[in-house]
């Protein structure tokens, strides 16, 4: 690990591990804060660190406490995160530098994690689902950080895809203009979070753990910049009928249109009112594709450190 600044800490736990060359997987906090009412987001955030560990890696969830950004969270601070709830700052790159100077407690997005990641020297991310170009985003312009940090940090996302809240077709387009490669995990298809298929094919895909750990140290020692997507669907078991969604959403866009909910607060109002237009069905969906993810994120950064011995 480089010369780490004093506004980042990272668990001692943690910073054996790399020092180890051991296998770590970065986890989101937004998702803990923003994406799910208390306490089951703090029970879920446990559950996926559990899941890292199980398949043999180090779990380092991240959140901005104190006037740091910390890798590595405690039980404790993660239960301070999951209180804090829409109280915390949803944190993505813009914001990091006025959430550390306020010392106010920031919810890393995908963004935020991939640089906290990125600063710790970890490779592997698990989360949700990223933030992408939104439905009329030709216009709003309203497309998440989430893609351009992407294109710029190399750090592997592991993700269900992106919800269909989202303009999925411009999300692949945006992500193919800025070179991020988008691999499905045993699929030819881009998922979207609540169901397997979003009706677009992918470019790439990978049936094997090691196989994606091994385009990423490729595309890393070529000094390729950036990120990677691993796109892995929602277990069959925990899919949700498309046009329910799809209706859900349609009412829910509508609301952001009628309450004139703009800027970063429109994934987190999305997110809410799927969950209780559904009655809590899509949140769990939500927590099962997650754990997948985590999964998955942690069988691929095994991989990862045994090609980098
Ligand atoms: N999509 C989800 N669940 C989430 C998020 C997105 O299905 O919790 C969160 C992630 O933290 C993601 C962020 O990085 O929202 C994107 O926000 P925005 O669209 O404002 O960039
Ligand atoms: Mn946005």
């Amino acid at each position: 690990m480089s010369e780490l600044s004093k506004y980042v800490r990272v668990s001692d736990a943690v910073r054996e591990a790399l020092e180890g060359g051991r296998p770590v997987v970065a986890l989101e906090s937004t998702i803990i804060s923003h994406g799910m009412p208390y306490p089951k987001n703090v029970e879920t955030a446990l559950r996926v660190e559990e899941m890292v560990r199980r398949n043999g890696a180090l779990p380092a969830t991240t959140a901005l406490l104190d006037g740091q950004i910390v890798v590595g969270l405690t039980e404790e601070e993660i239960e301070r995160v999951g209180q804090a709830g829409l109280s915390s700052t949803k944190t993505s790159r813009r914001d990091i530098p006025i959430v550390l100077a306020e010392k106010k407690i920031g919810s890393t997005t995908v963004t935020g994690t991939m640089l906290a990641a990125h600063l710790a020297g970890i490779s592997v991310l698990a989360t949700g689902g990223i933030g992408g170009v939104h439905r009329r985003g030709e216009t709003t312009m309203d497309i998440s950080a989430d893609l351009e940090e992407l294109s710029q940090t190399s750090v592997m996302v592991v993700c269900s895809g992106a919800k269909s809240v989202l303009d999925i077709g411009r999300t692949l387009e945006y992500l193919e203009t800025k070179g991020v490669p988008v691999i499905g995990f045993q699929t030819d298809r881009m998922p979207a979070f609540y169901t397997r298929d979003s009706g677009f094919s992918l470019a790439a895909r990978l049936d094997e753990p090691a196989d994606i750990a091994r385009a990423f140290e490729i595309k890393r020692s070529l000094g390729l910049s950036g990120g990677m997507m691993v796109a892995n669907p929602i277990p069959v078991e925990n899919e949700m009928d498309a046009e329910a969604i799809e209706n859900t959403i349609q009412e829910a866009l509508r609301e952001v249109e009628d309450q004139g909910v703009v800027g970063k607060d429109i994934t987190p109002f999305l997110l809410d009112r799927i969950h209780s237009i559904t009655g809590g069905k899509s949140l769990e969906s939500n927590i099962a594709l997650v754990l997948n993810n985590a999964r998955v994120a942690a069988l691929i950064a095994v991989e990862l450190s045994k090609e980098s011995e």
